[in-house]
């Protein structure tokens, strides 16, 4: 298991303070950098791989959220060429991770808002516009890792459950499925269950406190589900996605300090 913790555009910050952000992660210990990414054509991908190769870092996952926050791309938008913008933003971000480490691919809010559509139909546009997504994927080596969401940010796909109905039904194997404690706490029965539940399917996980702060601030259970994510031997990265509060560096000094108590290998 590796440790990462999300950041911004890579794009969205000047070269100096994009070194100066790897070389302080690097320096906490962390093996990973989660970049959130709107239009990768904006990535210089020279200048990136350069810094992650001085600072012995890796692309833990990008995460495309923006792409719907920001520019209003979905895949169950009204308009079938913002649907079609949506699957070649998400198929442009595949293109990227192949070109770097082939880390895998968020995806959960690029599905939109379900509330301004009809589910059936949202459901069969994300199933076909994610197997379209999904072909690119294979191709490319690269996983879509599919995160439920909470139901105050999303009305459906809330659980690993549907979730996996859906991972499923796309019946693609670069389909899978991430984690993040912060949404689990609050749609999941049980945290450890749902873990176990999407064990074979997981290919990301993100924490955040119950409070989406860092780990240790809220009431979720960190050792325990650390204990769960070594029982069911998962071997990808842990990235830390927690609202900063306070100075990035700051939060993410916090949150590995917090977690080495727990796990001293890292
Ligand atoms: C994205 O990973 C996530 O967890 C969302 O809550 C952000 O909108
Ligand atoms: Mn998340």
């Amino acid at each position: 298991m590796k440790i990462a913790i999300t950041q911004p555009q890579p794009d969205s910050i000047s070269k100096p303070e994009l070194e100066k952000l790897v070389s302080n992660l690097s320096s906490l210990g962390y093996d990973g950098i989660e970049f959130k990414v709107c239009n990768p054509k904006n990535i210089d991908i020279e200048i990136l791989q350069g810094l992650l190769k001085r600072y012995d870092l890796e692309i833990a996952a990008w995460a495309t959220g923006a792409s719907y926050i920001v520019e209003g791309l979905s895949l169950t938008d009204s308009e079938l060429s913002v649907r079609r913008k949506a699957i070649q933003r998400l198929q442009d971000i595949v293109i990227l991770s192949s070109k770097i480490n082939h880390a895998p691919v968020v995806f959960g809010r690029m599905q939109g808002d379900l509330l301004k559509v009809d589910y059936t139909i949202a459901r069969k546009q994300i199933v076909e516009g994610l197997r379209e997504v999904g072909n690119v994927a294979k191709d490319a080596g690269v996983s879509i890792a599919f995160e439920p969401i909470d139901r105050y940010e999303m009305e459906f796909h809330n659980t690993v459950e549907e979730v996996i109905g859906l991972i499923n039904e796309i019946n693609i194997p670069n389909i899978r499925l991430m984690l993040d404690t912060f949404h689990m706490n609050i749609e999941e029965p049980s945290i450890e269950e749902a873990f176990r539940l999407g064990a074979g399917y997981l290919v990301h996980v993100h924490f955040a406190d119950s409070n989406r702060d860092c780990p240790g601030t809220g009431h979720i259970d960190f050792g325990e589900i650390l204990s769960i994510l070594e029982e069911i031997c998962y071997n990808g990265y842990v990235s830390m996605e927690c609202h900063p509060r306070k100075p990035r560096l700051n939060l993410a000094e916090e949150a590995i300090r917090y977690l080495r108590n727990i796990k001293k290998s890292w």
